[in-house]
């Protein structure tokens, strides 16, 4: 048996999972959900993750790992392919600093059910929910693109010239927001960063399969 990825085509976290995956050129059975009608919150998904969020890793001894974060260390830890982490300490801690930029500071804010909670709780209607999400956006990109634009050690990828798991998680973002409308280009560093990474066979195919599949089904 392969390891079989539980996740949702469009989800950003199963998304910058896919990207590590394809970079280490690991074959994996995938398992979809649809988060808009509730899957991940029924017996079945809640017994590989309580927390009812995707992705999830089910390895071949038929564990289960969960956060997208820490399941892109294990691989890059267990298998075999490019490290997605540079060797040395302070770029490891550079690399999860702008990956946890992202992931801590954008994503748990922007994410389904904090989206759906608004509505519920304060009746914002999409336009709201997608004036909140750029905001919480813009906070961090603007950070982010400074910080990548006065390092020497941001290369053709967030890290050098190696990509790594900050490259998976700005390319799942990057993706996000043109779904939101945000044009990312405003952004000059990250969008060149985006850029070369789309012009990557692991990075790309992951935007043609959102682009084949309508948005709102
Ligand atoms: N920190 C977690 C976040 C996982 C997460 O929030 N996944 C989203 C999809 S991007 C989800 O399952 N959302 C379901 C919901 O919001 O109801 C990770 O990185 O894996």
């Amino acid at each position: 048996m392969t390891m079989r990825l539980h996740n949702f085509f469009r989800s950003s976290t199963s998304i910058r999972l896919r990207a590590a995956l394809n970079l280490k050129g690991i074959s994996y059975e995938y398992v979809s959900y649809k988060l808009s009608s509730g899957e991940t919150r029924l017996p079945n998904f809640l017994a590989k993750n309580p927390a009812g969020l995707v992705p999830v890793l089910e390895l071949e001894n038929g564990e289960f790992l969960v956060q997208s974060l820490s399941i892109i260390e294990w691989l890059d830890e267990t298998q075999p392919g490019p490290s997605l982490l540079p060797d040395d300490a302070c770029g490891r801690a550079r690399v999860r600093a702008l990956s946890y930029m992202i992931a801590c500071e954008i994503h748990p804010l922007n994410n389904l059910r904090v989206l759906n909670r608004l509505k519920a709780q304060f009746g914002a209607d999409v336009m709201a929910q997608e004036r909140w999400f750029m905001h919480w956006v813009e906070v961090t990109f603007n950070a982010l693109e400074e910080m990548l634009n006065r390092d020497s050690q941001t290369g053709r990828y967030c890290h050098l010239d190696q990509p790594g798991l900050a490259d998976c998680c700005l390319y799942a973002q990057v993706l996000n927001n043109k779904r939101f409308g945000l044009d990312t280009s405003r952004w000059p560093t990250i969008w060149r960063i985006f850029t070369s990474l789309d012009s990557l066979p692991a990075f790309n195919e992951l935007r043609r399969c959102l682009n084949r599949t309508p948005i709102k089904p």
